[in-house]
């Protein structure tokens, strides 16, 4: 009972791995999340990790550097994440392309299969941003019906949208690891017991 109690009020650890093309504002949201204020960034190489809390959840969030000789490198943060922060600048169509292509490849990896996919369509502010709808169609988000996905318009700047994104995941990831636990038991079931229905699908 005891140990229920605490494990209801211990905080839950989230892995959450920000990626996309360079320049889209990543190293910007991270530390906006961290420090609450707008930092100067470089370009990133290597990576940038931080603790967050925010309320019963601690966030490990990772930034990775998203130049093309880095992203060969990307798959090795992939382990035991539970969002995936795929960030783009919302302002620049003609890079539009790439992003999808980035993170089509990216969801080709099985070792992100269990995790949520938060998209931040950050750069809000400037001139000709596209709505969160419009970067979900650039990105082919609206044919990816097996995931869970969600596009948070965002500016790093200020901090708009930071939380909010933060937010869902947190509620979705929860959902999905349900889920999937109910998968696992139910596979288990259909295992041990050779005369289950075999009209289960999963
Ligand atoms: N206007 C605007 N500029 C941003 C925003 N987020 C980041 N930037 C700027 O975009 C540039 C690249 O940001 P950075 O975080 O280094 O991008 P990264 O390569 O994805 O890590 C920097 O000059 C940031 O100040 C935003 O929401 N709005
Ligand atoms: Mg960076």
């Amino acid at each position: 009972m005891g140990s229920r109690i605490s494990k209801l009020i211990r905080p839950q650890r989230m892995r959450v791995l920000i990626l996309g093309p360079d320049a889209a504002g990543k190293t910007t949201l991270l530390y906006r999340l961290k420090t609450g204020r707008a930092v100067n960034t470089i370009p990133t190489i290597g990576f940038n990790v931080e603790e967050i809390q925010i309320k019963r959840t601690i966030f490990t969030i990772w930034d990775v550097g998203g130049q093309d000789k880095i992203r060969q490198f990307w798959k090795h943060y992939f382990i035991g994440v539970g969002v995936l922060a795929y960030v783009v600048d919302s302002s620049d169509h003609e890079r539009m392309i790439e992003a999808k292509e980035i993170l089509t490849n990216i969801l080709l990896d099985p070792l992100l299969d269990d995790c949520v996919i938060l998209v931040y369509a950050n750069k809000q502010d400037m001139d000709g941003a596209d709505r969160a709808d419009e970067v979900a169609r650039w990105l082919g988000l609206t044919d990816l019906v097996q995931r869970t996905w969600h596009v948070q318009p965002s500016c790093a700047i200020t901090g708009d949208g930071l939380y909010e994104g933060l937010h869902w995941a947190v509620r979705e990831e929860r959902k999905l690891r349900l889920r999937l636990k109910e998968k696992r038991k139910m596979f288990r079931y259909f295992i041990d017991d050779p005369h289950a229905s075999t009209e289960l699908t999963f």
